[in-house]
């Protein structure tokens, strides 16, 4: 921080790092410059009342905007590679993440978690279990909490979740454990190609003490003297079937019966196995996972059910902004017993999303597409409804389907060609569902 404080340092991006950079950077008598393209960012309002000190530029930047400083705290959803971004490192700018700025100056054991799916739910879990466990938890990054507010509190262990972004300007993370969950296609509006962003998320295996992969998938894996592997089967960490039933297992041996797990389908045993691995070093008891295991239902917005109407489950599951969750979300939601009336659609991402076709041929009894992008899975079934809104899709869902039948919002791509967010969207779904 001393460096720091000889230095002239913009925070680029006023949203909720750039405000906990802010506000870090103030406590500690750090008064930066705050950079938003926006003309009114959503940590204006804070700014004006709390930093008038704080030189603030919002709005179109001009040519040259940040030439003039030494260091740029960016915003995560500001690529690098940014016109002006670039001509400030060009002129000698160094240029960090809120999470490098958090890495430098840490000294409490971190669990790092990133991974295109399941991120939010597994750092989620891990808090509840560490919790249970009576450790002192702290939970952030990209689930929506400034990493440096947490470096002001006592604890024991903090858990992250981070994004490929705020990977992308880490260096200096030291993790006790770390794990990349899953890589499939995201954020393709954002790296020239899939191996760009594979090689921004393996980034957090950078200084790990304990690397946690996951079996089935071999872009999560990377050489390492403690490796530690997740897989449904035959993995160090892995279901096992005993007569008792089907357990959570470590290096062999059966420790938890699944059954006390409140989540239910196969990724989210996964997410579990993928808990039990990330928080070996921690030393915690079995009854505090147990305890986490059966209390935690689940975050908003994933894979939930929302009513049953007629006989037919309505599930919203807006979060799967991508299409490797929404392939998920068919895979556990389908049984013999029902069909899936699937709605996509919204802004890809620039996504391939092919991968999806043959899931919807053969657990959807039709699709309901809309969005920006809608007409790019409308070929993938062939009774597919090209529709203009949500509300259409649902009306159309529910006239279709038969008892048994399961409506599932599962998009596939982002909410930001109709919706503020992608709970925006999913409170909208659940209010339509009321409505039937
Ligand atoms: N923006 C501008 N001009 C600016 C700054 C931002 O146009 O000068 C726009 C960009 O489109 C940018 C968006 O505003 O993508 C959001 O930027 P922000 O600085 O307001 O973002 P924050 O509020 O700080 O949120 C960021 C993460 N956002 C992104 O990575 C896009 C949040 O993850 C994260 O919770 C938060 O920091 C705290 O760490 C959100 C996200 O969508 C949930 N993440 C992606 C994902 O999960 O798929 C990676
Ligand atoms: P993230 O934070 O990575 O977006 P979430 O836990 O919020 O992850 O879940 C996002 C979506 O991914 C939801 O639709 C959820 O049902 C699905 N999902 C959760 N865990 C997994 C997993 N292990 N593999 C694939 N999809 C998953």
């Amino acid at each position: 921080l001393d460096s720091l404080k000889q230095k002239t340092v913009t925070v680029l991006g006023l949203g909720i790092s750039g405000l906990g950079t802010v506000r870090f950077l103030l406590q500690h008598d750090i008064v930066p410059k705050v950079v938003d393209t926006r003309a009114v960012p959503p940590g204006a309002d804070w700014l004006a009342h709390n930093a008038p000190d704080c030189e603030a530029v919002f709005g179109p930047l001009a040519e040259g905007a940040l030439v003039d400083t030494d260091v740029i705290i960016i915003s995560p959803g500001i690529p690098l590679y940014d016109r002006y971004v670039a001509e400030a490192i060009a002129h000698g700018a160094e240029v960090i993440g809120d999470v490098e700025l958090f890495a430098r100056l840490n000294s409490t054991p971190v669990v790092a978690v990133t991974g295109s799916n399941g991120k939010s739910t597994v750092v989620s879990l891990a808090h509840a279990v560490c919790q249970s466990a009576g450790l002192k938890v702290g939970l952030g990054g990209n689930i929506g909490t400034s990493v440096l507010e947490l470096l002001e509190r006592d604890l024991d262990v903090i858990i992250l979740e981070l994004s490929s972004f705020q990977l992308e300007t880490t260096d200096s993370l030291k993790c006790t454990s770390a794990m990349i969950l899953n890589i499939t296609e995201d954020h393709m509006d954002r790296y020239p190609d899939f191996d760009a962003y594979c090689a921004a998320k393996k980034r957090i295996y950078q200084q790990t003490e304990c690397l946690v992969y996951n079996l089935e998938d071999e872009k999560t894996f990377l050489p390492h003297t403690h490796a530690v592997s997740v897989g449904l089967g035959n993995a160090d960490y892995c279901l096992t079937d005993t007569p008792k039933g089907s357990f959570f297992s470590v290096y062999g041996q059966p420790t938890l019966a699944v059954e006390h797990l409140a989540l239910s389908g196969k990724h989210n045993q996964f997410n579990a196995l993928a808990v039990m691995a990330l928080l070996s070093p921690f030393k915690i008891n079995l009854q505090a996972f147990k305890d986490a295991f059966s209390s935690f239902t689940g975050l908003s917005h994933r894979c939930q059910l929302v009513a049953e109407v007629t006989g037919v489950k309505y599930f919203n599951d807006s979060k799967a902004t991508n299409v490797g969750a929404t392939v998920s979300a068919l895979e556990s939601l389908y049984t013999d017993a029902n069909k899936i009336i699937l709605i996509v659609g919204g802004d890809a991402k620039g996504a391939d999303v092919s991968p999806l076709g043959l899931p919807i041929q053969k657990y959807c009894r039709a699709i309901y597409c809309f969005g920006k992008d809608g007409a790019l899975f409308s070929s993938m079934h062939t009774h597919s409804h090209l529709v203009t809104s949500l509300h259409e899709a649902v009306i159309g869902a529910s006239q279709l389907a038969q008892a048994g039948d399961i409506v599932l919002l599962a998009p596939a791509c982002a909410s930001i060609d109709m919706y503020p967010n992608y709970m925006a969207r999913g409170d909208e779904f659940c209010k339509l569902v009321e409505e039937l």
